[in-house]
């Protein structure tokens, strides 16, 4: 700590007291992080010469981030959520994990207990005039051999960028399905192609964002969980290739070997085979399961969620 005042010894005894160290009670692991939070907090004050003025719009802010329910929102849109996955994946080489699918954010957007289907389902209902994606893959394991009963929860945007549940204009569970694969690990949808994501324009994620001098855009993408019995549970996206933001994703979820390449299709077997009435786009990506190691793996990790 380069900073003089901080280090003084009253203002020490103040951060010891403020973070419970000089009590009982209460969690040792909380107190150490709550202090070392405090330190930093006031190390910074101190290195930049925070005015009071400054200090309290921080603090307002905060109460403008809760009151918009943005502080998931801002985690991701500052990289601190897929820092968690640059660390996740540094513990994995350093344990010489063997690798699947890379992993990357979940998002603020997330809706638990999506309808669950087998092997198939139409994920939007029908309200929305968007081009029909067929979305399609396969879950299979580190040797190649398919998956059968992983759970492939899929949701996505829709044509204005928005997502059910959290747009109340949509209806329930709209562009949110859970597929369960069969012995060939197979999943199948028919939805509607989704576009970008921006954040809300008055919200106060946006309104940090214009401070840094960055937008709030996401390109096109489509969320995934996917899990099975005996695997590592999945956290990922697929970006759709050709979006101006798909190297320039505010969230930066973007990753190599998350790409897929929608194709249009125009075989007229293809679409009867499929029941739909016409052209439409095609997606495909399958997804490569780790081995779990224990049971807790196999699981999606716990962090507050709607509807669950
Ligand atoms: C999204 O759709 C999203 O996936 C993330 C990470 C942040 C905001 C909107
Ligand atoms: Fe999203």
């Amino acid at each position: 700590m380069s900073n003089a005042f901080v280090q003084q010894e009253a203002v020490q005894k103040l951060l010891r007291e403020g973070a419970g160290l000089n009590v009982p009670g209460g969690s040792e692991r909380f107190k150490a992080i709550v202090h070392r939070l405090l330190e930093n907090i006031c190390t910074l004050i101190d290195d930049y010469n925070v005015t009071e003025e400054e200090f309290w719009h921080a603090v307002n802010y905060l109460h403008e981030l809760g009151g918009r329910q943005e502080a998931a929102l801002l985690a991701a849109g500052l990289g601190l959520e897929h820092f968690l996955d640059l660390r996740q994946d540094a513990l994995d080489a350093a344990a010489q994990r063997e690798t699947g699918t890379p992993r990357t954010i979940e998002g603020p957007l997330y809706v638990a207990n999506a309808p669950l289907a087998d092997g198939h389902a139409r994920m939007d209902d029908g309200t929305d005039a968007g081009e029909v994606m067929w979305l399609h893959g396969q879950v299979k394991d580190n040797q190649g051999q398919p998956v059968a009963n992983a759970i492939v929860d899929i949701w996505h945007a829709n044509t204005l960028g928005n997502y059910s549940f959290f747009d109340q204009s949509q209806s329930d569970y709209n562009l949110r399905r859970r597929i369960r694969t069969g012995a060939d690990g197979r999943y199948s949808v028919r939805s509607i192609m989704p576009s970008g994501y921006g954040c809300p324009p008055d919200g106060p994620t946006q309104k940090l964002l214009d401070q840094l001098g960055r937008h709030g855009n996401r390109p096109a993408h489509i969320h995934f969980f996917v899990s099975a019995p005996g695997h590592k549970h999945l956290t990922s996206q697929i970006n759709l290739s050709g979006d101006q933001y798909l190297w320039d994703d505010f969230a930066f979820a973007t990753r190599d070997g998350l790409i897929a390449d929608p194709v249009k299709v125009s075989d007229r077997e293809t679409i009867a085979q499929r029941e739909l009435d016409g052209e439409h786009t095609e997606v495909c990506f399958d997804f490569t399961l780790c081995k779990a190691l224990n049971a807790d793996e196999e699981h999606r990790g716990a962090r507050l969620r709607a509807k669950e």
